[in-house]
């Protein structure tokens, strides 16, 4: 059975290009409640550790920078299917092969500053969650 929550990150880019108030629209415009939401920065030490899965890949240490670069938006995020249906809305991970209307066509830089972030498993989406979330700040 699949799961009711997922979790995103608002990435520097879109913060920088002033996105935060279009993204949130989209995502509650597609029916996903917000659980839990902060505004706050990674250092290059605990973005290392979120994205600690993809070590090997030649893009780790520009996609560390970059994470850390500048303030982001964490949130936890409610809907049925939210994985499945919260990764439809944002699209590919390339902006370029992202799919009309999709957050990432609309508001991505490039497959590095690529605007938002999704769990790609509710497992992650736990695990990811709790990386920034207490469990009494994710069921205030
Ligand atoms: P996803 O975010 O769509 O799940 P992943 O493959 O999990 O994509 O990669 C995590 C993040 O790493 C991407 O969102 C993007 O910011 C960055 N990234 C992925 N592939 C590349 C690449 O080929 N060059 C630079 N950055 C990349
Ligand atoms: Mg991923």
């Amino acid at each position: 059975m699949s799961g009711k929550r997922t979790f995103t990150m608002i990435k520097p880019d879109a913060v920088q290009n002033g996105h935060i108030g279009a993204i949130l629209h989209d995502i509650t415009q597609a029916g996903f409640k917000i659980a839990a939401m902060k505004y706050t920065r990674l250092t290059t030490e605990r973005a290392g550790e979120f994205y600690a899965v993809h070590k090997e890949r030649p893009f780790y240490q520009e996609l560390v920078s970059y994470m850390s670069s500048g303030t982001i938006v964490a949130a936890v995020l409610e809907k049925e299917n939210a994985v499945t249906s919260f990764r439809d809305l944002i699209g590919a991970t390339d902006p370029q092969k992202a799919d009309e209307g999709t957050i990432r066509k609309k508001y991505a830089t490039s497959i590095s500053a690529n605007a938002i972030h999704g769990s790609d498993s509710d497992e992650n989406a736990a695990i990811e969650s709790s990386f920034f979330f207490s469990q009494l700040e994710m069921f205030a």
